[in-house]
Order: structure tokens, then sequence, then C-alpha cells
């Protein structure tokens, strides 16, 4: 059989109209540590008021809404990610009149203020903990609770072989109930028992308390682990999870087992769609969409569950963690183009894309690729296509810093029990201290001590000399964010190419007007032919340039 060649007629009718967007669809997303960004009171740890008087610093760089890591009650084992009290600001960090002063401020200066939301597990120091210890039989039934297995020695061990995502068992025993709860992270943070309707309606009014104080979305922590399996269906006991076969050296790491039966239950998805629903009853009230964002390192297929099943609306924006955890400074200019890819690939059609390089949970851009990439790194998050997320810090480059096994903090670093290889899952590194000048402490706090160091080479890497140079990363991220608000950037079509393996490169395009982005991974310099794209030739006029260029603008 003689296969022909298809003809395909172009529709007859092409509306060619660029959509009204959404506030959240052009924005830049500037991720705020709280304990890290601004200490207002010289205790050495970042807070409310801080962040107030900052504002108009994300004013001044382009940034149009924040998303705060958590700021609620919580005893911080786990740094606020243990919250304590779904519905007050953490003392340490202010109180509920500084956080709607916070919210004030910000609607004058038209930022958005999203906050995070930790779904997963609650406190071990908070009431409705204590009350389930009391026997309070609401509150028992918050969390998930299992008896021990008796050996024959008569020694009890966990109900089954899970481990926490921090190292060891998840099961924490408590006498006074006599049996095991359930902690997928530390032992101060017990699941919540999403098999509970109680459960799922509190948590459903924590969202609609903190709607009600303004806020215009949340970003959803560690989301995968909501939910764990119905044990109904193993005959009333949660079932082992099968060996990995990836980290046989210790049984007690996360990595020693494959979790078939603690992540991606098809009912996490189902309860992302019930949070937009109550989401979509403000946007119905005030016209105003609140975003979603969820947290989930994972594959694309999964990722884009988030965003909806075809019938319900999920999240806008399931983080796009390709940056992170699929690339780094030894990454190819092909690697870097197959990981960007990957989620525009992967995505509905009618979805946004979404780029994010950093984090409060990952080392810093400059310490992951280079110090010389963070200018590089910056124009992908901002020029490509689709909504871009900075974690504070990134925009001047700033880098990991140093950490001393004594200054340690992270859970997950000291649960290693390890001094000397700690700093390899520590993620105090990239929760340093904000640099804001090259005074005492960066400009962060007056404090003698900071609740982290504060990291070398700040008297560079701050926003205050920065500011005061021409060529600096500060300087270079704010002529990106205002050219990312080109139509050419928020409507325009996008193709990319590995020029060899050191360059990496890519066009925006959008009714005649064409940019190229190129990004040279490497020291080595080249002289290539950008004509390989379509519609380029002639002159080019140089636009931005990185601080490593020996380009001159124009
Ligand atoms: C809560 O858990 C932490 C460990 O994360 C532990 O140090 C603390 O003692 C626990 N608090 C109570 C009241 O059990
Ligand atoms: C190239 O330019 C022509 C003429 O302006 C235009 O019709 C065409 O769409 C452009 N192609 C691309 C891929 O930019
Ligand atoms: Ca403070
Ligand atoms: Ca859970």
């Amino acid at each position: 059989m003689r296969l022909n060649p298809i003809l395909l007629l172009p529709a007859l009718f092409l509306l060619v109209q660029t959509r009204e967007l959404q506030w959240w669809e052009t924005t830049i997303f500037y991720q705020i540590y709280p304990r890290s960004f601004v200490d207002s009171d010289g205790d050495g740890i970042g807070d409310l008021k801080g962040i107030t008087s900052k504002l108009e610093y994300l004013r001044e760089i382009g940034v149009g809404a924040t998303w705060l890591s958590p700021m609620f009650q919580s005893p911080m084992y786990d740094f606020g990610y243990d919250i304590a009290d779904f519905y007050d600001v953490h003392n340490e960090y202010g109180t509920m009149q500084d956080f709607e002063d916070l919210i004030a401020k910000a609607k004058e200066l038209d930022i958005k203020i999203v906050l995070d939301f930790v779904p997963n597990h609650g406190s071990n120091e908070s009431v409705w903990f204590e009350e389930a210890l009391k026997g309070h039989e609401q509150y028992y039934d918050y969390f998930v609770w299992e008896d021990g297995v008796v050996d024959e020695n008569g020694v009890m061990h966990p109900p089954n072989n899970w481990n926490s995502v921090f190292r060891k068992s998840a099961w924490e025993y408590r006498e006074e109930v006599g049996k095991y709860y359930l902690h997928q992270f530390v032992i101060g943070q017990p699941d919540f028992n999403y098999r509970n309707p109680a459960v799922v309606e509190e948590m459903k009014n924590v969202l609609r308390f903190w709607l009600d104080k303004g806020v215009a979305g949340f970003r959803i922590d560690a989301i995968s682990h909501l939910f764990e399996v119905d044990k109904e269906l193993y005959g009333g006991k949660l079932p082992d999870e099968p060996l990995s076969g990836r980290r046989s050296d210790d049984p007690l790491s996360y990595d020693y087992l494959d979790h078939i039966y603690t992540v991606n239950q098809d009912e996490t998805y189902d309860m992302v769609y019930q949070w937009r629903e109550v989401f979509d009853e403000y946007e119905k009230i005030d016209g105003l969409q609140r975003v979603v964002m969820t947290e989930a390192y994972t594959s694309p297929q999964l990722t884009m569950r988030y965003f909806g099943d075809g019938e319900r609306e999920g999240a806008q924006m399931p983080f796009n963690f390709v940056l992170i955890s699929d690339v780094n400074g030894d990454s190819t200019a092909p690697e870097i183009k197959y990981a960007l890819d990957k989620f525009l690939t992967f995505k509905p059609i009618d979805k946004l894309a979404n780029w994010v390089a950093g984090n409060h949970d990952n080392n810093r851009v400059a310490s992951r690729f280079s110090p010389k990439l963070v200018d590089g790194i910056n124009m992908i998050v901002l020029l490509l296509p689709g909504i871009a997320v900075t974690y504070m810090g990134e925009e001047i480059g700033m880098k990991d810093g140093f950490v001393s096994w004594e200054d340690t903090v992270d859970p997950s670093a000291c649960n290693t029990d390890d001094p000397i290889n700690y700093y390899q899952v520590s993620r105090d590194p990239e929760r340093t201290p904000f640099q804001w000048n090259s005074e005492k402490n960066a400009g962060f706090s007056t404090a003698d001590k900071t609740w982290l160091p504060v990291a070398d080479g700040y008297e560079a890497l701050n926003v205050e000399f920065q500011k005061s140079v021409e060529r600096s990363h500060l300087n270079i991220y704010k002529k990106l964010a205002i050219l990312r608000t080109e139509p050419v950037f928020r409507h325009g079509r996008f193709e990319s190419s590995a020029l060899n393996s050191d360059v990496f490169a890519f066009r925006r395009w959008h009714e005649g007007e064409i940019y190229l982005v190129v990004i040279n991974l490497r020291e080595q310099s080249y002289s290539l032919d950008l004509t390989y794209f379509e519609n380029v030739s002639g002159h080019l006029e140089i636009v931005i340039n990185s601080m490593e260029s020996p380009k001159v603008v124009g």
C-alpha cells in the first residue's frame, strides 16, 4: 500500500484574537520565606512587619504577587510547615493586625498575597492533637492512628514499614492512646485523616478564613502526600510498601521504599478540585480569580492531573520543577532544551506553563548552576511562555550560605545524625537571611545572632550595591521584568534549539516582532549563525545582556 501525503487545509475562520489575560497569567510570583526576609524588631528572625516594610521593593523589581512560606502559629520543628493553629499568625512573625496591615499595604501597591497552605499535616503541639491525646473523639479522628505490631518477644513495633520523608519510621507511638500516629514528615507533623469528612470541611474553612482576609490564592504544600491508601481495601490494615532497590544500604531512608500507598492516591487530585471550587465561590462574588499552585515533585503525567480532569478545574499552577530536578550546572544545551520542553509537551493545550528555578527546599541557582548563569536562568524563567516564579534572592544571584553542623537547624539535616554529610540534604543554605546591603547581617537584622548565619559574599551580592552599579543581576532582572510585559512575551509563540552542546537559544515572536534569547552555558566563546531561526537575518539589536556577556547593548 502506498501512503499518500496528507494536505491539511487551514481552517476557514481563523480567530486571531489575543485573549484578555488574568492577573496571575502575566505576573511574576516572588516567594518570600518570612523567617529570612527582613527582621523588624531585632530578634534575629524575619517577620511580617519586615515584609510590609519592603513591599515597595517588589514593585520596583516588577513583581506583582508574592507567595509567603507559612506564617501560621507553629512550634517550628519544621520552620512553620508544622502548623499548630491554622487560624492564627505565628508569634515570632507578629500579630493578626500585622498581617492585616500587610494585606492593606499590598493592596495599595497592587501586589497580590498568596499564602502557603499545608494541608497534609498539623503539629503535635496543636490543640487538635492535644485534644486527640486526651481522647476527645472529634479530634482523635483528625489524625491517622494504628495499633502497633507485637512480636514473639513481646516487643511492640510500628504498624508497618512506612518511612518518613525525613528518614526513620513514619509512625510515632503515644502512650496516652496506646497507638501509633502517622507522620509522613517529622514526628512533630502528624498527618491529617482525609478520609474523615470533618477534616475535609475544617481545611476548607481554613481556606475561607484567609480568603476572607483578602489573600489571592494558595500554594499547596506537599500535596502528593495528602491521602494514604484506603485500608479497607486491604482488610483493615495499612499494607507495607515494597522495597525500591534504590537505597538498600539504608532501610531507614525514604528512598528505601517505593511509595505506592502513601503518595499520588487518586483521592488527592479530587481534593484539589474541591478546593478550587471553594476559590471559585470567591471569584463569583468579586470577580478576582484566586490562584492555586501545587507542590509535587513527580512525573509530568501526574503533575498535569493537578490542572483538572477535563471536567473539573484544579490548580492553575502545578509547579513545574524541571529547572530544579532535571538540570544543573553540568547540563548541556540539549539537556536544558529537553527539560524545558517537558512541561510544554505534557501540559493541556489550554493551560499555561510555569517556570521555577529555586525555592526554600533546594540549593540556590548560583550554587546549583553557577554564579555566572544567574542572569541566564532568570532569562529563561522570565521570558519563556508562561508564569514566572522567583525565589527571594535569585534576582541578586544570592549563593547558598555555609551553615556549620552546630548552626544547622533543618530537621532534614539534623535527622541524618551525620555531622560530615548533613549538608547534602540540608535546606538551611538556601534559607540564609536575605541580603539587603553591606552592613551588619547584610541589613537583614540588627541582632547579634540571626536564626541562620548570613551567607558569605553579601558585600556585593546585595540589593543596595546592585542598585548602585549599572550592570548587576538586579538591574538585569528589572529589565527582564519590564521586557516581559511586552505583547510578544505575553502572547507570542515559542521555539527553542540547542545551537551546540553549550549554547541554548529560543525565539519568541508575535505580530512581526521577534526576540531571540541566546544563553551560553560555558566559558568558551562561539560564533554562531542565528539565521538558523526563521525570519532572523540582518542586524540584530541587543536589548539585554548578562553580566558575563562581552556584548554591549544597542
Ligand atoms: C513534638 O515533636 C517533636 C519532634 O518533631 C518533639 O521534639 C516534641 O517533644 C514533640 N512534642 C510533644 C508535646 O510531644
Ligand atoms: C516570517 O515572516 C513572514 C513575513 O513577515 C511571516 O508571514 C511568517 O509568519 C514568519 N514566520 C515565522 C515563523 O515567524
Ligand atoms: Ca523579628
Ligand atoms: Ca497524608
